[in-house]
This record gives C-alpha cells, structure tokens and sequence, in this order.
C-alpha cells in the first residue's frame, strides 16, 4: 500500500499481531541511508514486535526502496516529514493505542529528531545504531568518508552503491543541532548498538543514552552496522524493553 505525504507516495506494509484483540500498540519502523523497509534487520524486528502483540507499519522513505523521488534529492527533513506522515496515518487507525517510532542508523537519527517534534504523541522511542553523527560530520565537511569543504557545499557528493547525493542533503544536515532535539523527548527510549559498528560509531548511542531523560541502552558485544552477527540479541533487547512497555500500558 501506499501513504502519501504531500504527493510522495511512501511504499508501506501494515502488518498485525495474530491475536485478536480490540486495541493494539503499533510501531512505525524506518530504514537507513540507502536501506529499505525490507532489510534484514528491519524485517526481523517486525516479526517479532507482532509477536508479542504490537502492530507495525514498516515504509520506504523519500527517494528509497519503492517510494516516490530521488535518492539524491533527499534530506533529513523529507524524511522527518515523511515520518511525522506515517506517525499520523497510524493515529488515523482506530485500532491503534500506543504509537512506538524505531529506526535504524540514519532511520534512527530521524527517529530521534522526529521524537522531539512529536513528543506528545510517542510511547516510546527504539533508536537502532541511530547515526546521530551525521549533523556534525556535515559541519564538519566529513560524510560517508568523503571529504568537501563545509563553508562550500558541492553540489553532489559520491555515496555508497554508485549513487550520488545531492548537496542540499548537506546543507539540512548542518542545520541540525541534535543536541537540541534529544532533551525535548522525555519518554521511554531504547537505545541499541553494536560495538564493532564501523559505519556509525557506538559513541553516538553512549552518548545519546546519558542525554536522554529516560533512556536504556543495550550494547551488543562483536556486532556490526546491521547486526550482521548477533541479530537475535539486537532483536532479543527489543523484545525485552517493548515487553516491559506493553505491561506498563496495561497497568495505566
Ligand atoms: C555517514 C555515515 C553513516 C553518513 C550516513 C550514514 C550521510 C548513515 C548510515 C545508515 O543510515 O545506515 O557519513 O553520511
């Protein structure tokens, strides 16, 4: 199906607990740079959150996977757009009690800054190895290993699979003072991370955790970007936390 965000129409899948009941917790799940909605891990984390009785809305976002526009015109904002869209649609949804955003890496980092515009209408927050180094790397003219000048923004850069990024992708970037959005969520956040992650520092989440007021974070020992070796401890550590957060949603 598609949900349409401003005349982009956003490749989604909305997919179901098999328990029946009359309200259900659903999360809405992003991919990352240059990833889809149905990446491995991201697929993986689904099954389970319907598992244990949370609905998800999993989608591709601007310029991504199925999804309407083009990877080199896309920015941290469309993406922040397109989730507060997605959060909206499940809003829309009478069957819908609690809304979760988890996102992995670049997916995350939009998680995280959706997080702060949509405070008050987020249960909780599932940030995977979110790449919350991606404004200061912009700064600091350092993205994707690429170096450019940062007071001269080019008007592409190379990023990975042979596709080019746009400059304006640069330019929102450097706009974005993460720092500023962290505090602004004070719900219940995850925080997950490999330590031998080498496309996004497990710093990023070491640090978010000690800023966010209400954080956990779970570090998974040998394993890299998209938990290419321990994906069922990643999922293992949100099956636990989102467990705990349906029974205090009960107790409520
Ligand atoms: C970068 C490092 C990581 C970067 C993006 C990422 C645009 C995103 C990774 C992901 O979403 O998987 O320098 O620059």
């Amino acid at each position: 199906m598609y949900i349409t965000d401003d005349g982009i129409r956003l490749n989604a899948s909305l997919e179901m607990p098999k328990e029946k009941k009359e309200k259900y917790p659903l999360a809405v799940i992003l991919h990352g740079f240059t990833g889809h909605m149905e990446e491995r891990h991201i697929l993986a984390i689904s099954h389970m959150l319907n598992e244990i009785g949370c609905a998800t809305l999993r989608a591709d976002l601007y310029g991504h996977g199925h999804s309407d526009g083009e990877f080199r015109n896309h920015t941290l904002f469309k993406w922040m757009g397109n989730a507060m869209t997605l959060i909206d649609y499940a809003r829309s949804l009478d069957f819908v009690s609690d809304i979760y955003l988890c996102g992995h890496s670049q997916g995350g980092l939009t998680a995280m800054l959706t997080g702060a515009l949509k405070h008050d209408v987020l249960r909780g927050l599932i940030l995977l190895s979110p790449a919350s180094m991606i404004p200061e790397g912009a700064r600091q003219g350092q993205l994707l290993g690429y170096p450019f000048d940062p007071e001269h923004i080019p008007d592409e850069i190379p990023a990975w699979n042979n596709q080019t990024l746009g400059g304006n992708y640069i330019r929102v970037a450097q706009s974005i003072r993460v720092e500023e959005y962290i505090p602004r969520y004070e719900g219940s956040v995850l925080l997950v991370h490999g330590d031998a992650d080498g496309a996004v520092p497990v710093q990023c989440s070491i640090d978010a955790a000690k800023q966010y007021k209400n954080a956990e974070l779970a570090i998974i020992a040998g394993d890299g970007h998209c938990y290419e070796n321990h994906l069922d401890q990643a999922v293992k550590a949100v099956r636990g936390w989102m467990e705990k957060q349906i029974r205090e949603e009960k107790k409520a």
